[in-house]
């Protein structure tokens, strides 16, 4: 089954067949696992916004709770606080807003908002973000793969097969949003790497991340300085920008069509490069 070529969303209809897009991390949080208190400052966040549109970015994705292995939960409150000022100067900016959250209360007040995306770790499993989801007519979603939570998720890697059970998951999500009526062109999937997985199974995963377009999805990934490149590299995480290029490089080799990176002029390079010397050709080109 071949993916959408276009990611339905609130305000644009998002080409994914031309290139692949960047999606910019900007973290209004005190303790994200790679830019933790860079942007917690509203101003700060902002600017960093502008920033990334200087740089290319093709989404913003706004995050106010980490998910790290034993972040803290914050409350709805607490995040949407940290959130509201950064998603509305954003929603100004011209460019496609996501908003990285499972809460449903914050995802209610993302969409009174007018977000282009919902972006859940948890694949929008809570019955109430499904249904909020199903409500909001052209909002584009993200279902990442994971197990468990933050603080449990890495004591959860007993798989018989990590790339059968991701694509199952993934599969039993997308009937789901067929059921609620949610349009497949809106959903993007996610392999959910560093998601309760081992540094051997997200390897795997990217190994054999082709057998996930099977889904007729189009992939999302975000690699960018997880903790299984410091692994393969021996680099703590404010050295991983080459090991992250790589690993988006691979990414996109392997069928992902949106990146989800820290470093977007880098990334933006480097895909220019991949895009100009590898990716396939329009039939009489
Ligand atoms: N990774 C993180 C957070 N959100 N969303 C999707 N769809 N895919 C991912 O791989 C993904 C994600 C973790 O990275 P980061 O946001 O930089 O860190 P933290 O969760 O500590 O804020």
């Amino acid at each position: 089954m071949s993916a959408p070529q276009i990611w339905t969303t609130t305000r644009f209809d998002l080409d994914l067949a031309e290139r692949p897009l960047v999606m910019g991390i900007v973290n209004v949080t005190p303790d994200s696992f790679s830019d933790g208190g860079q942007h917690l400052d509203a101003t700060r966040a902002i600017n960093f916004c502008e920033r990334l549109l200087g740089e290319g970015v093709d989404i913003l994705d706004l995050g106010g709770e980490s998910t790290r292995p034993g972040a803290p939960k914050v409350s709805a409150d607490e995040e949407w606080a940290r959130l509201e000022p950064v998603v509305r100067a954003a929603l100004s900016l011209g460019v496609p807003v996501s908003v990285d959250t499972c809460k449903t209360e914050v995802m209610r007040r993302a969409l009174d908002l007018g977000v282009d995306i919902i972006n859940d770790v948890q694949a929008l499993r809570d019955p109430g973000a499904e249904a909020l989801v199903a409500e909001h007519g052209s909002v584009g979603v993200c279902l990442m793969h994971m197990r468990g939570d933050p603080a449990s998720m890495q004591q959860q890697t007993d798989y018989v097969d990590v790339v059968d059970e991701v694509r199952d998951f993934l599969r039993a999500r997308l009937d789901r949003m067929r059921e609620l009526g949610v349009a497949a062109s809106r959903i993007t999937l996610d392999p959910g790497y560093g998601f309760a997985k081992t540094v051997e199974q997200n390897a795997e995963l990217q190994h054999r991340q082709h057998e996930l377009q099977a889904l007729g999805c189009p992939l999302l990934v975000g690699w960018s300085r997880k903790s299984t490149l410091g692994a393969l590299t021996g680099r703590p995480v404010d050295e991983r920008l080459p090991a992250s290029l790589a690993a988006a490089l691979a990414a996109v080799a392997t069928g992902a069509r949106v990146v989800r990176v820290h470093d977007v002029a880098p990334t933006v390079d480097a895909l220019k490069v991949w895009q100009a010397f590898m990716a396939p050709r329009k039939h009489g080109s």
